[in-house]
């Protein structure tokens, strides 16, 4: 049972020292708060952390849903205490909300992230196309997953409005409701594999949930009438076994991802744009009316989006904001050269007023 949720000879081999002190290994299947539930080899547990532990890990080593642990089981207790935490596979970060200053551990060792937008109401190709670049510095595979297809009368728009953002990431159109889509879903979560739910409030993440596991382990609620926004249902995260031997991570809607460094991951999502900005005539030029400009004459003739351009300068820009804070030594140059590219632009482009938030 306990092997089925994705343990591996990498994660035996860092568990080995733990193993000597006589600790169990054991995946953070739910966590709410400093209250973590785990699958060990004695079955579920519940767990806090060993105070030593919660003193001394920063912020963000401290464990999340998807997490690999070493623990004190107490299994008479029904109880264990997390005294390490195993090297985490993959990693999905975001700046804490609000004051943007931390970084927030979203979920770990992850494999797939299903970026659920729903067809019928909210669909924002922008975020999702935020939601790729944030998933692929996680090093997980995106996958594209847009909802309630038998609530949408032309869902070709809004997928083919996907794809182009998607660079790579497949793309599924699919109803938990008529089941449509919902195979293609369930053979992309191999047995073993970690995949989590990621998206707005009300898309219907618990709904597909529950329609992979085949029953209802997730609450859902309908989305609220007047601005067909969702009521945040779920409100922890919750990793769930699916028959198929596959796992799914559950999470409560969020508006916005945000960004954590994403440098390679966002290389990856707008590789077209770097790959026309390496034809430019000058080496340094700055896409600002400069002669032999490849991004101007792309925009010029619409083979490159002027939405898609405004994207890439706006992760720019969150990029050299975090990148200020993060660590000022290590501010590049090349990243306060878009930010000033992006600025010529939009003075460029000013008095068409397109107005900059996405939401
Ligand atoms: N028509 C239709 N409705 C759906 C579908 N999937 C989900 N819904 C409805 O959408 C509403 C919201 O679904 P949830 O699964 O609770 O959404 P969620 O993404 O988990 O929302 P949070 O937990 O708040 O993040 C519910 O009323 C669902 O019945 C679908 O494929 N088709
Ligand atoms: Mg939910
Ligand atoms: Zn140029």
């Amino acid at each position: 049972m306990f092997e089925t949720y994705g343990w591996s000879e990498t994660l035996q081999n860092a568990f080995l020292p733990h193993a000597a002190s006589g600790l169990v290994p054991g995946r953070v299947i739910v966590q709410q708060r400093g209250l973590y539930r785990l699958i060990t080899p004695f079955g579920e547990l519940n767990a806090g952390l060993a105070g030593r532990f919660a003193f001394t890990a920063r912020e963000t080593e401290h464990p999340v849903a998807g997490d690999w642990v070493a623990a004190a089981a107490r299994p008479g207790e029904g109880a264990a205490t997390i005294h390490h935490l195993l090297p985490r596979a993959t990693c999905f970060r975001r700046k804490a909300a609000g004051t943007g200053e931390t970084a927030q551990v979203i979920a770990a060792n992850v494999d797939l992230a299903l970026l659920v937008a729903s067809l019928n109401a909210d669909f924002n190709p922008r975020r999702l196309e935020r939601y790729v670049a944030v998933t692929r510095e996680s090093g997980a595979t995106p996958v594209i997953v847009l909802t309630k297809a038998d609530a949408c009368d032309d869902p070709a728009g809004p997928i083919a409005a996907a794809e182009a953002v998607a660079l790579g990431a497949e793309v599924v159109a699919m109803s938990s409701l008529t089941g449509q889509g919902l195979d293609t879903v369930r053979q992309l979560i191999l047995p073993g594999r970690t995949a989590v739910l990621l998206g707005s409030s009300g898309v219907g993440k618990s709904t597909l949930l529950n329609a992979l596991a085949g029953k209802v382990l997730m609450a859902t609620q309908a989305i609220r009438e007047d601005d067909a926004r969702g009521r945040h249902t779920t409100t922890h995260r919750e990793l769930v076994l699916l028959p198929g031997g596959g796992l799914v991570l559950d999470t409560p809607g969020m508006r916005e991802l945000g960004l954590w460094d994403t440098g390679a991951g966002l290389s990856a999502t707008f590789a077209d744009i770097e790959e026309l900005a390496s034809r430019c005539r000058f080496r340094d030029c700055s896409h600002g009316g400069e002669p032999g400009c490849a991004i101007d004459a792309a925009l010029q003739d619409g083979s490159l989006a002027e939405d898609r351009w405004l994207s890439y300068g706006k992760l720019q820009r969150e990029l050299a904001y975090l990148d200020r804070r993060e660590d000022p030594a290590m501010q590049s140059e090349e990243r306060r050269n878009w930010v000033r590219r992006n600025k010529d632009y939009r003075s460029r482009k000013r008095e068409k007023d397109r107005g900059w938030g996405d939401e």
